[in-house]
């Protein structure tokens, strides 16, 4: 069963498997003799690495390790060249216009971050931010310090109980108060895709700059900034196969040009006095201090792996696991799936009859399988769906078809033992 599958690259799924260290290791369970196998499947949470993107981490604090922008010295440049090759990488990989317009942050948060509080440093009273109620918690969190800051308001497109947005509310919430539309691509609890292309016509039809949260899209679909006409987009580099403590903001030149540094320090000055300072051209006047070039280093590997999968492979793979999922799921007693049955990415949260989410993930856990539990940090969403709680499957092309099998038996044997045992 693991090996059916042929990618781009002519590798089966058992060879891509084999890619990943991690998923070659057992897991040691409390109280059990026998190590299990992992079936991890909380991808949306953080992806798993190859083995290339560890090794490129390696082989940068072995031979290349220096610090950027300012050395003369062969092992400066030769990091400089590695960071700034990572850009150009990040460039082609979304399709950005230009390069300078990729600015290098610590993940998705950090430039969300970023742009509430530099382009939102002019808002006041009378502007409004329009958001969504499906968004993470750092798609929301940071505008509402800004609207603390600035007094700007909050407005929010409601969503249905199938964790779909209702964008026929679209029309009468876009004003010419709204300063900027933030919205997530694909949820992170319900898996819905968003039709992020009509969200940004609208908005631009009224001249509002749109944000799209790219957390969980950018993994699993070919993402093109320019066709897409969105005006920022944000990406961690730990859920693209790449390593934790980097992320990516892209923004169109002509309101990165005009925001103010976000913070202050090396790197993104031009020329500092005592008392005031100018600031570096873009990119660099948003990344003060020492990059993490390790960092840059293991993420233009994961961007070199996912383009030799390439996004056809990946698209066509996950989408069938996900509609196998998706069948395999529905068909279990006592389990009610969250979000919409078609249209939709990997990302299956539920809820079961009688028993809490978290011993599901328990309960799981006891045989291998890692799931999410818990409110996955859109504590809104949950709230308007009247749910506290759910655990989660989260997908990814490493998964095959007998883990999603070994999944169900494994919920449903979860159903009787929460029913029998108690
Ligand atoms: N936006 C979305 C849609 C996300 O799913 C996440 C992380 C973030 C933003 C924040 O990303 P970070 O890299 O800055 O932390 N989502 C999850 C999740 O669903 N489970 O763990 C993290």
């Amino acid at each position: 069963m693991v090996n059916e599958w042929i990618f781009a690259n002519e590798k089966n799924v058992g060879e891509i498997r084999e890619e990943f260290p991690i998923l070659q290791n057992k897991i040691n369970l409390v109280g059990n003799d026998s190590p299990v196998d992992l079936i991890y499947l909380d991808t949306a949470a953080t992806a798993q690495k190859p083995l290339q993107v560890i090794e490129a981490m390696s082989c940068y604090y072995r031979e290349q390790n220096s610090n950027v922008h300012r050395a003369l010295h062969t092992l400066g440049e030769t990091a400089t060249a590695l960071y700034e090759g990572t850009r150009a990488k990040v460039q082609s990989f979304i399709n950005a216009e230009y390069r300078h317009e990729i600015i290098f942050t610590r993940n998705t948060t950090e430039s969300i971050n970023l742009v509430a509080s530099s382009f939102g440093s002019n808002l006041g009273p009378e502007d409004e931010i329009l958001l969504t109620e499906m968004e993470h918690h750092s798609n929301l969190v940071p505008w509402q310090l800004l609207s603390e800051r600035t007094g700007c308001k909050l407005k929010f497109i409601p969503i249905n109980e199938h964790g779909e947005l209702e964008l026929d509310k679209l029309d009468e919430l876009l004003t010419k108060k709204t300063a900027l539309v933030g919205v997530v691509h694909i949820s992170n609890i319900f898996g819905t895709i968003n039709n992020i292309k009509l969200i940004i016509e609208k908005a631009h039809f009224l001249d509002i700059p749109v944000l799209i949260d790219g957390a969980q899209s950018t993994p699993h679909m070919p993402i093109d900034v320019q066709q897409l006409d969105c005006d920022f987009f944000v990406f961690s580099g730990h859920k693209l196969y790449g390593p934790m403590g980097i992320g990516v903001l892209y923004g169109k030149e002509k309101f990165l040009e005009k925001m103010p540094p976000y913070m202050g320090g090396g790197d993104m000055i031009r020329s500092v006095k005592l008392t005031g300072s100018t600031w570096n051209d873009l990119p660099w006047k948003f990344e003060a201090g020492t990059p993490n070039v390790g960092g840059a280093a293991g993420l233009g590997s994961a961007i070199d792996y996912i383009n030799e999968l390439s996004f056809d492979s990946i698209c066509s793979y996950e989408n069938m696991l996900t509609k196998y999922a998706g069948k395999l799921l529905s068909g279990i007693k006592n389990i009610k799936i969250y979000g919409p049955a078609e249209n939709r990415s990997g990302v299956f949260s539920f809820t079961h009859n009688d028993l809490h989410p978290h011993d599901m993930a328990q309960f799981l856990d006891r045989f291998g399988i890692a799931v999410r539990a818990g409110h996955h940090c859109a504590q809104p969403a949950m709230r308007k769906l009247k749910v506290s709680s759910m655990a989660r499957a989260s997908l990814s092309f490493y998964n095959t078809r007998s883990e999603i099998e070994y999944l169900v038996e494994k919920i449903n044997a979860a159903g009787e033992y929460f029913n029998n045992g108690i």
